[in-house]
């Protein structure tokens, strides 16, 4: 059910793929490729992000990363619940890889022998070969390379995609992340006017679907594959048990809220792979945001509330004004507040008394 060879949605549509592509682009060569600069990437967990130039200090070049692939089981609340979790490195999302526009990316997956499954990777910015996912089906104990052109700009979703029912089922076990891949002169705005940010924060949301026992306690099992029935019949009920950002309630609240200072830009990279979310930040806004992702297409200005659609990955960018605790919110509050879908941002700095005072503090209601 789960190897390699059983996979046949994505084996036979993959092979095709294959089969169809051409020797090679005629205008560059495997030998132009090869003369081309590399650059070796160390992946950081989210939501951090991996240190990067945001414009382009040379021409093109090849960036090579390393993700392994860890079947394992994650505690997604302070309750233990617990999800046989598949990931990217050890982490949900797995890491945001940053490259430029025409650099090429190659990515070496490592399946180890000590996982049960097959797996592979769908990215979003690639072209052909079901976004990779055709290229890069390996079992446990196999390790494959794909390499890929970045050529159009944006953040985009990656996720497993290994055929068939497994598809979802890998997606909201943890099997997703993000890439940005910059214009090579950086970020833009509405006017075409460069923009830089101080700090980047990746947010990965995603929905889980945890089989409960007859008392309504949340189950738990030995393996994955043990719990694959069950979840399967959550799934389709379209109602997740969990929304969170970065593999569990909290994971980003408190000790563990992103920080920035007043008067830092800073870049909200979010994705969802496999549902619709709003994003929003509360107490604040999003001075341009790149709804869909992609930059090519001017930001939107000022905006309180942006929509990440299912399977893609928007960023925001956002100068903050004011210091204190915002909350940064899937606005849809019963998931934020009741699924978990909320993150925080600790900023220093001086209050603006321009922008908001109380004028009187709370005391009884006046009477005439
Ligand atoms: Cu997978």
């Amino acid at each position: 059910m789960f190897t390699r060879r059983e996979a046949l949605f994505g084996a036979a549509i993959g092979a095709a793929a294959v089969a169809a592509m051409p020797a090679f682009s005629a205008t560059i060569t495997q030998a132009d490729i090869k003369a081309l600069p590399r650059e070796k990437i160390k992946l950081v967990a989210p939501p951090f992000v991996h240190p990067h130039d945001q414009v382009a200090k040379t021409g093109p070049k090849v960036v090579e990363f390393t993700m392994t692939i860890e079947e394992k089981p994650v505690v997604i609340d302070a309750d233990g619940t617990k999800l046989n979790a598949m990931t990217y490195n050890g982490t949900i999302p797995g890491p945001l890889m940053v490259v430029h526009q025409d650099d090429y990316v190659e990515l070496t997956l490592i399946n180890p022998d000590t996982n049960s499954l097959a797996h592979n990777i769908d990215f979003h910015a690639a072209t052909g070969a079901l976004g990779g996912g055709g290229l890069t089906l390996i079992n446990p104990g196999e390790q494959v390379t794909l390499r890929f052109k970045a050529t159009r700009t944006g953040t985009f979703v990656y996720h497993c995609a290994p055929g068939g029912p497994m598809i979802p089922w890998h997606v909201v076990s943890g099997m997703n992340g993000a890439i940005m891949v910059l214009p090579r002169d950086g970020l833009r705005n509405d006017q075409g006017k460069p923009v830089k940010y101080d700090r980047i924060f990746y947010i990965g949301e995603s929905d889980f679907y945890i089989p409960r026992d007859e008392k309504g306690n949340f189950k738990s099992y030995e393996s994955a594959g043990d719990g694959y029935d069950d979840i399967v019949k959550v799934m389709r009920g379209l109602i997740p048990t969990h929304v969170v950002f970065n593999g569990k309630v909290g994971s980003l609240t408190g000790d563990n809220a992103m920080k920035a200072k007043v008067g830092e830009t800073v870049l909200i990279v979010h994705s969802q792979a496999n549902r619709d979310t709003r994003p929003h930040l509360i107490g604040g806004h999003g001075d341009y945001v790149w709804e869909q992702g992609k930059f090519a297409n001017p930001p939107a200005k000022d905006l309180e509330t942006w929509f990440i659609r299912g399977g893609s990955a928007g960023s925001a960018l956002y100068t903050f004004l004011q210091p204190g605790i915002y909350a940064y919110v899937n606005h849809n509050l019963i998931e934020a507040v009741e699924l978990g879908a909320t993150a925080h941002f600790m900023v220093e700095g001086t209050w603006n008394d321009d922008l908001m005072t109380q004028v009187e503090a709370p005391k009884p209601i006046a009477v005439n």
